[in-house]
């Protein structure tokens, strides 16, 4: 039967950089889940013969959110769910899975990188027939919709049994359960030659993956553990569970500890990596070495042509506008299109779809290309061992043949989190209307070239981005400044340095970067307006 539900709005639900994210408890909230699915498809409209994919990184409340979705899916007339078994399925694997079965949009219940738990966060992430999150005109429209709400429709009926694959039926809407693995390890398959893979780990080579108990441990171990070869218990972490273990699931120097352990010890295996909570983020680390998420661009970039998808040549790349500058040297030497986006990978969909791009990535621990339309983390390790394996060197050898090749972007990112979301806006409107005063002023050593908003027109569809404010330096150093657009509550003001130096390339960046820290400091105004006088995250 179906069931109308009377509710009231809630005016906070606008999505950010990673569709709608939030506290769990918030998302727990009456009705609060229900109101933005039904803003969703009230959005979309006519939902007979709409069919979408379903799934989630396994984190508190999924099941639950899935279930509810089921039955108002239902309740709403759509044609049919494809779900990944138990509810799970990683962001890049949903966005196959969409692409492959032409569905008209999917949904993946992870609030990403951002730790799990009923005392954690809960999000939910839109992705329309593209194959990508939704571009901004469709997720204000929800917004709007979001406020008016005043019902929503749902299936009064039993749970669905997530755990067993294939058909069944709610109402007139159809149900397929699928296995979350199998075509995604397909498609990686097609991709990347896994014979010379498997040869790499007969010869010896080891590795160490952190699942951090979130969605990618049963990818994982399938793929390096059962089909590659990789040593039992080469992947770490790898039951999903809904707190994650209490870990947080965020790959980077300052949440990674237990593998970033493993690594900088004496007996460290030859490669390490992790992956976020949904899979679409990865961290790259060799023996006491960490490699830079813009360099990890930069150096797939130069490589493509080790990978057989790729060998016959690629569109372009792209990168976010905070990212280093690294990729634009490789792309200009392979005499490549290159493109500079704003913060959200839905940004790189338009010029994926038109061909533009090929390869993308940002410096958030985000890489993928056009086999989706999301970031892909394991496809990121695969791209890597790619390269290990065809060229026989280290992820050091790799990194540093590459530094001496272009030359290095030092790069680090600070970020002050916590801030009253008041006092953080404020800081961001006064930093832009005295940019233009900062043009030709000098700040020790360093002197500010130019100092502008960065503003993006997309090519495609024409819309115009403002996102994150620049201080470009005389002689290649910039400062990015933006607002964070994933947080689950208050602000977090990221500081973005970059230091090129084409000769210098053994330094330590946080030494590189030092003068540059301060001179972002003091531009920007942080400690006097928000008292902080150092980051609290640095990645
Ligand atoms: C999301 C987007 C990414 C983006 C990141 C930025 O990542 O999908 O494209 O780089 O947010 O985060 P922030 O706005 O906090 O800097 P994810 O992995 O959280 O979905």
């Amino acid at each position: 039967m179906i069931k109308t539900i009377k509710t009231t709005p809630y005016d906070d639900q606008k999505m950010g950089t990673g569709g709608l994210r939030k506290k769990t408890k918030v998302m727990m909230q009456e009705n609060y889940f229900e109101n933005f699915i039904q803003s969703i498809f009230n959005t979309i409209g006519d939902l007979s013969g709409k069919v979408f994919v379903v799934g989630g990184d396994g984190r508190y409340y999924n099941d639950k959110a899935i279930q509810q979705f089921i039955k108002m899916a239902a309740a709403n007339n759509v044609a049919k769910l494809i779900i990944g078994q138990n509810g799970l399925l990683s962001t890049p694997a949903s966005s196959n899975i969409l692409l492959k079965n032409k569905t008209d949009g999917g949904f993946v219940f992870s609030a990403s990188h951002n730790p799990g738990g009923l005392n954690g966060d809960f999000g939910i992430k839109y992705a329309n027939e593209t194959g990508g999150q939704i571009p901004t005109s469709i997720s204000d429209k929800i917004y709007e919709n979001s406020k008016k709400i005043s019902e929503y429709k749902i299936y009064d009926a039993p749970d669905i049994d997530l755990s067993k694959l294939g058909k069944s039926k709610l109402g007139n809407m159809e149900i397929e359960v699928i296995d979350s693995v199998k075509d995604y390890v397909e498609m990686m398959e097609n991709i990347f030659d896994f014979e010379a893979l498997k040869k790499l780990f007969r010869n010896g080579f080891t590795m160490k993956f952190d699942a951090f108990n979130a969605v990618t441990g049963p990818y994982a171990i399938k793929i390096f553990e059962e089909i590659l070869g990789a040593k039992k218990g080469s992947v770490i972490n790898s039951n999903p569970l809904p707190d994650f273990g209490g870990k947080h699931p965020d790959p980077n120097m300052t949440y990674a500890t237990e593998l970033l352990a493993i690594m900088n010890s004496d007996s460290a295996p030859d490669f390490g990596a992790a992956n976020d909570g949904d899979g679409d983020r990865n961290m790259i680390l060799g023996k006491k070495f960490f490699v830079s998420p813009s360099d990890s661009l930069a150096i797939l970039t130069d490589y493509y042509q080790l990978i057989p998808a790729y060998k016959n040549g690629i569109y372009g790349v792209a990168k976010s506008c905070p990212t280093s500058t690294a990729v634009s040297r490789v792309a200009k030497a392979h005499n490549l299109p290159y493109y500079e986006v704003p913060t959200g990978w839905k940004y790189f969909v338009n010029l994926m779809d038109s061909k533009r791009i090929t390869l993308c990535g940002e410096e958030s621990f985000g890489t993928g290309s056009s086999h989706i339309r999301e970031k892909d983390g394991i496809w990121a390790v695969l791209f890597w061992l790619s390269i290990i394996a065809k060229t026989g060197m280290s992820v050091e050898q790799i990194t540093r043949d590459h530094w001496k090749k272009y030359g290095r972007s030092y790069y680090l990112r600070f970020d002050f989190e916590g801030l009253d979301t008041k006092v953080a806006d404020k800081l961001m409107a006064d930093l832009e209307e005295k940019l233009s005063s900062l043009n030709g002023k000098t700040f020790g050593s360093y002197q500010v070239d130019k100092a502008y908003p960065f503003i993006y027109n997309d090519p495609v569809d024409k819309s115009s981005t403002k996102n994150g404010l620049i201080v470009d330096f005389i002689g290649g150093s910039r400062i990015v400044y933006r607002l964070s657009g994933t947080g689950s509550s208050g602000a977090t003001l990221r500081v973005y340095l970059e230091n090129y130096d084409k000769e210098k390339i053994d330094n330590n960046p946080r030494q590189m970067l030092e003068t540059l820290l301060s001179v972002a400091m003091e531009i920007a105004e942080i400690t006097s307006r928000t008292g902080k006088k150092e980051a609290d995250v640095v990645t």
